[in-house]
């Protein structure tokens, strides 16, 4: 794997994830895949994070929808069925149901089971009249959607949280045409994208002042431990997250703080003092470069809203 394909997509069986994580700690520039962040303490960390005054991400969207969720509704129409890519945010797809005009359906996919059948059980009871059916699968791969008992008249695709930009280019454009295939003809798509910005401000909110994100970072280091039989000592390790400008992505590090020698997966694994592993990036965008990303996908942008400081953006596209 190269650094430029640093996977997003889902933890895969123990054996294939122990070939994954070496081949990543014995590359050239040592990476680990982000999905690796969300064990339960990981979880717990990111909604933390998401509370946190320097991540602005998801208050941001949060208050963009509050103020557009109309519009979005009058561009899906009645009878949609919801397909969510990744079972997010409670917060979020109850804020669309809530919006949309008689939703026929919603669909959560993801690979993870508890979650989802919690998410589904809660939404089952709050919201009789839609059909909530979990998909469990890879979303990074075309999956069958389930019928419904009532036919809807669209697909919604929505996809909130700038996950997107957790996948290098290539990869974004490769789930944004899953997303395409899932969302069949006259379906449509509703994404939230994280806009380039002043480094500053992206800076600080990879870098909270409380060290949630630190711990977040630290913490697939303690996963490597416990499920891959590590022996990381955390406290020879520190998190830094750097923003390429030109490449216009954070990259989150864990930079070894001596000379030292690990052992994970049966392995050993050396690190020089100072050397780094790399375990995330998230790309932002501007405006024109998610548009011209998601039409190579073959999405029509149809609308963006964006709030008053240009941070956040959430767009609505539809199929080609
Ligand atoms: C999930 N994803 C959109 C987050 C982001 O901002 O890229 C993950 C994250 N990493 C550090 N802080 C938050």
């Amino acid at each position: 794997m190269t650094m430029s394909t640093i996977s997003n997509n889902k933890v895969p069986e123990t054996s294939d994830a122990c070939v994954e994580i070496l081949l990543g700690l014995t590359a050239r520039q040592k990476h680990i895949s982000p999905k690796y962040f969300y064990d339960e303490r990981g979880s717990h960390l990111f909604d933390q994070i998401c509370q946190l005054p320097e991540y602005y991400l998801t208050r941001t969207e949060l208050r963009l929808m509050d103020s557009h969720f109309d519009e979005v509704a009058d561009l899906v129409g009645p009878r949609a069925s919801v397909i969510e890519f990744e079972a997010g945010s409670n917060i979020k797809i109850r804020k669309l149901l809530d919006h949309l005009a008689e939703p026929a359906a919603y669909v959560p996919v993801d690979i993870s089971g508890d979650y989802l059948l919690k998410q589904a059980a809660a939404l089952t009871r709050d919201y009789p009249n839609v059909h909530v059916q979990p998909v469990f699968a890879d979303f990074t791969q075309p999956f069958d959607l389930p019928q419904h008992p009532v036919m809807p008249e669209r697909n919604l695709v929505f996809f909130p949280g700038s996950t997107i930009g957790n996948f290098a280019p290539g990869e974004a454009v490769e789930l944004l045409k899953v997303m395409r295939l899932e969302a069949r003809p006259g379906g449509a798509l509703l994404i939230g994208v994280d806009l380039r910005k002043n480094p500053g401000v992206l800076h600080a909110a990879y870098n909270d002042s409380r060290g949630v994100t630190a711990e977040f970072n630290l913490n697939v280091l303690r996963r490597l431990n416990t499920e891959f039989d590590g022996n990381f000592d955390l406290a020879n390790f520190s998190h830094l997250a750097i923003y390429d400008e030109s490449r216009g992505r954070i990259e989150m590090r864990l930079i070894s703080q001596k000379a030292q020698r690990v052992i994970v997966a049966g392995q050993e694994i050396s690190l020089a003092a100072n050397e780094f592993i790399i375990t995330e990036y998230s790309y932002k965008y501007s405006l024109d470069g998610f548009g011209a990303l998601a039409r190579s996908a073959g999405w029509k942008p149809e609308r963006i809203w964006v709030d008053e400081n240009n941070f956040f953006s959430m767009h609505y596209l539809t199929v080609c």
